[in-house]
């Protein structure tokens, strides 16, 4: 699963660390390597004294984290099943990296999120799909974001509170980084808003759930994902909500899918897997 052979900068608290490059055969543990990764954490993550970021265990004796079990504060359990525990503190189960610690990530081990993949189909002034010239296949659109830290287009999804469930994670996350309309009258927020809880409690197919390719993965801290679609064919409601960027989205739009569009982290998988489901242009 992770393609860690990419070198980059730290984006989100300005400190450039460079991630030494892993060749692609050389990222699984199981193959020798002369390895020196960088030790990095994010000043934030480090002197945070929030209950939900995690203690450094190699650094505190006393610090016991219940690796592997949920602990309803947060779930620390892999999609991927059991992670090694090396050295006090979990090792990526898809291998190296390039950086130990937990770069800027709150949490050892697993950090989940969950990503809301609504569609809808791309549509001419009489209504009718629009067909692709080449695949011949109907387009479909998706509510896109620009993030504010890489400035990549991603799908608009967040990291999974504490005691959040996955459903909640969507909902909150789709509304602050796609519906900032601070303007709408009390009457229409509530209508919008009550749409995308019975579409997103009701309405929604599992596209994918496991580790992303993230770029704040590190040897010791990475990214998991649960992926829904939520889909209106023929455009009876989330295909006619106009969509704002606000918290980490720069802008949020309508976006047409397919692999022309580059993505943040394993997003364009996720899409392609979409694109397959309704049988459109990829
Ligand atoms: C990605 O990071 C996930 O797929 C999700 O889209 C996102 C969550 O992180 P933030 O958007 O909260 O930074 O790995
Ligand atoms: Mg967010
Ligand atoms: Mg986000």
């Amino acid at each position: 699963c992770a393609n860690a052979k990419f070198t980059r900068t730290g984006t989100k608290d300005q400190v450039a660390i460079i991630r030494p490059v892993i060749p692609d055969e050389k990222v699984r543990w199981s193959s020798s390597f002369d390895y020196q990764p960088v030790e990095f954490t994010a000043e934030k993550v480090r002197t945070s004294t929030k209950e939900y970021v995690d203690r450094d265990p190699r650094q505190d004796s006393s610090v016991e984290i219940p690796w592997n079990s949920d602990d309803r504060l947060c779930d620390r359990r892999s999609y991927h099943g059991t992670y090694k525990i090396i050295g006090r503190v979990p090792q990526n189960p898809c291998g190296r990296t390039g950086i130990t610690g937990r770069g800027h990530l709150g949490h050892f081990g697993p950090n989940h999120a969950a990503d809301p993949i609504v569609t809808r189909w791309k549509r001419d002034a009489n209504g009718e799909k629009v067909i692709h010239t080449e695949t011949r296949k109907p387009i479909l659109q998706f509510v896109c974001i620009k993030r504010k830290d890489t400035n990549e287009y991603a799908i608009p999804g967040g990291m999974v509170d504490k005691k959040e469930k996955v459903t909640e994670t969507l909902q909150r996350e789709f509304q602050e980084e796609t519906l900032n309309f601070p303007d709408l009258d009390e009457r229409n927020k509530h209508d919008l808003l009550a749409t995308i809880k019975d579409i997103f409690e009701n309405g929604g197919i599992r596209i994918y759930c496991g580790y992303v390719d993230d770029p704040r993965n590190t040897d010791n801290s990475w990214m998991e994902t649960t992926a829904y679609n939520f889909h209106d064919g023929n455009n009876e409601h989330l295909a006619l909500i106009n969509v704002h960027g606000g918290s980490d989205a720069l802008s949020a739009f309508w976006h047409d899918l397919g692999s022309e569009t580059p993505l943040f982290a394993s997003h364009a998988d996720f899409l392609q897997r979409v694109a397959n489901l309704h049988q459109a242009h990829w």
